[in-house]
């Protein structure tokens, strides 16, 4: 009887000074800042060349390529779409490319041909260094839903993975660089904020369509509007805060 007393006396007592070094240490040490560069859809379709042609989107791979070394981990997004997918004019009677229809009840562009899996198109720019890149995210892979995010499809039905992957790894900073501007890139930024990231868009490190002329200009102010930090370069050091 007085050993188990005595002994839970003892481990009270070590519970206490436990829990006040915990506190201590929580208060002095906040989550380390850990910075991933997210690389959205460099792939063949979209430079000079490709089905659906960002001007000037070559000039983004050998800045991605400089930059990648400062980060702590780096992630690709690949639009990846099967050839019947709903967001293809020529799947749509007397439909052009650029018009607009309703989706599985979402307003959908409708775009020429692009990114179908396993063709060339779809493939990453070959002058893209993926050495580094920890996991790629297909997303556009479902005919009746497109998805410009990295992180959902446009119903913000279904995710990638690419939250969970980041979260797992204690991402607190996402920087984005890739393409499109005015698409892609700007969805995965916004729902970046929405899902907790401190979040930064690599703006040389991005073209965009502008199928209408600032359209551009458009996105980056939403973005910043929204909460996105805009970063004209990264120079030694990813980290700015
Ligand atoms: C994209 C249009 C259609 C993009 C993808 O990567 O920005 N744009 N599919
Ligand atoms: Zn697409």
């Amino acid at each position: 009887m007085m050993n188990t007393r005595g002994s839970g006396e003892r481990f009270q007592k070590t519970y206490k000074v436990i829990n006040i070094y915990n506190a201590k240490k929580v208060s002095d040490n906040p989550a380390p800042q850990l910075n991933a560069l997210i690389l959205v859809d460099i792939q063949n379709d979209f430079v000079p060349g490709g089905a659906l042609p960002v001007s000037e989107g070559g000039q983004i791979v050998p800045i991605v390529n400089r930059i990648q070394a400062q980060f702590d981990l780096v992630v690709a997004t690949q639009d990846w779409h099967p050839a019947n997918h709903g967001s293809f004019a020529a799947n749509h009677p007397r439909k052009k490319p650029g018009d607009v229809i309703e989706l599985n009840g979402l307003r959908q562009m409708l775009w020429p041909v692009h990114c179908v899996q396993n063709t060339a198109g779809a493939a990453f720019v070959p002058a893209l260094n993926m050495k580094q890149v920890a996991e790629v995210f297909q997303k556009g892979t479902d005919a009746r839903i497109d998805s410009y995010s990295g992180f959902f499809d446009n119903g913000h039905r279904k995710a990638t993975g690419l939250d969970d992957f980041l979260k797992a790894r204690k991402v607190t900073d996402v920087f984005i660089a890739g393409l499109a501007t005015d698409y892609c890139v700007k969805f995965t930024a916004l729902d970046a904020v929405e899902l907790g990231f401190k979040t930064h868009l690599v703006e040389e490190a991005c073209r965009g369509v502008n199928l209408k002329s600032g359209d551009v200009a458009e996105a980056v102010e939403e973005m910043q509007g929204a909460g996105v930090r805009i970063v004209k370069s990264v120079g030694r050091k990813a980290s700015n805060r």
